[in-house]
């Protein structure tokens, strides 16, 4: 597997091939994603390094597409992809692979991280890895304003996840997660899961096939507003955990590598 220096060199920073992608999976977003947007420009508009933004918006009831294409009017850097059916999952599968940076950055429409910590992700701060995840149980990392019940459920998903499926990860869930062109184009290259189990199968397919995964410890603030139906989205999870495992058994994910 090539380093990350090597990757960076096979990919000459153009106009074509940036060195960061954001990719923002976005669900009835109108309200949260223009500040969101406003703020990752002013942010970008700082950094040394070329970037590119991409939304990718399925089965929004609210005019979230309409909102991104008024921005991208004044921001060509910006690109938008729309269409259904739902799922976070198959959202971030799109922007990943639509994606020309060297590193492409996973990120929550609602920014609970503020952008600027994804240069904590990415060289000059962080070499030599393939897929980097935000964490908000690693040592060093903040939880703001987050109720206890939110906490608390979080932590009982976790326990489910690293008993069925992946081990050796406190926060799988995270919405800020950066990978390499080659990672990010191997694994969502091979993935099928399209809710928000997809986390769990990307860092499950991550470890299997040996990639070099660092934990970030993040701030993080706790927006109470969100796409996410406690019960329904938990048992969600689950039932992928489930398909995750039985995919594994089935060979599906052998198939493509
Ligand atoms: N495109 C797309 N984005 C989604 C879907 N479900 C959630 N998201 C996005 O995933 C991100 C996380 O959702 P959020 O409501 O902040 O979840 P929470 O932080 O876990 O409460 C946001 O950017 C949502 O718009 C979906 O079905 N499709
Ligand atoms: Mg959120």
């Amino acid at each position: 597997m090539p380093s990350v220096s090597d990757q960076v060199s096979e990919l000459p920073e153009t106009a074509d091939r940036p060195f960061l992608s954001i990719v923002i999976p976005a669900l009835n977003e109108a309200l949260r994603l223009p500040e969101s947007l406003r703020k990752i420009d002013a942010f970008l508009k700082q950094q040394p390094y070329s970037a590119e933004v991409i939304v990718v918006e399925n089965g929004s009831t609210d005019d979230t597409a309409g909102v991104v294409r008024a921005f991208m009017q004044t921001h060509p850097y910006v690109r938008l992809f729309e269409g259904e059916p739902r799922g976070k999952g198959r959202a971030v599968r799109r922007g990943m692979l639509a994606a020309r940076g060297a590193y492409r950055f996973l990120c929550d429409a609602d920014l609970s991280m503020p952008i600027e910590e994804v240069n904590k992700f990415l060289p000059p701060a962080l070499e030599g890895y393939d897929v980097i995840i935000g964490s908000r149980e690693a040592k060093g990392a903040r939880r703001y304003n987050e109720p206890w019940h939110r906490h608390v459920m979080g932590r009982i998903n976790n326990w489910i996840i690293k008993l069925l499926a992946v081990r050796g990860f406190e926060d799988t869930q995270c919405g800020f997660k950066a990978f390499t062109a080659r990672a990010a184009e191997d694994l969502f290259g091979v993935s099928v899961i399209n809710g928000i189990g997809f986390d769990v199968e990307i860092l499950f397919l991550a470890k299997q096939r040996g990639y070099r995964i660092a934990e970030v410890p993040i701030n993080w603030y706790f927006d109470p507003d969100s796409r996410m139906r406690l019960v329904k989205d938990s048992l969600g999870i689950l039932r992928e955990i489930l398909a995750i495992r039985r995919n594994w058994r089935d060979g599906v994910y052998t198939k493509r590598t």
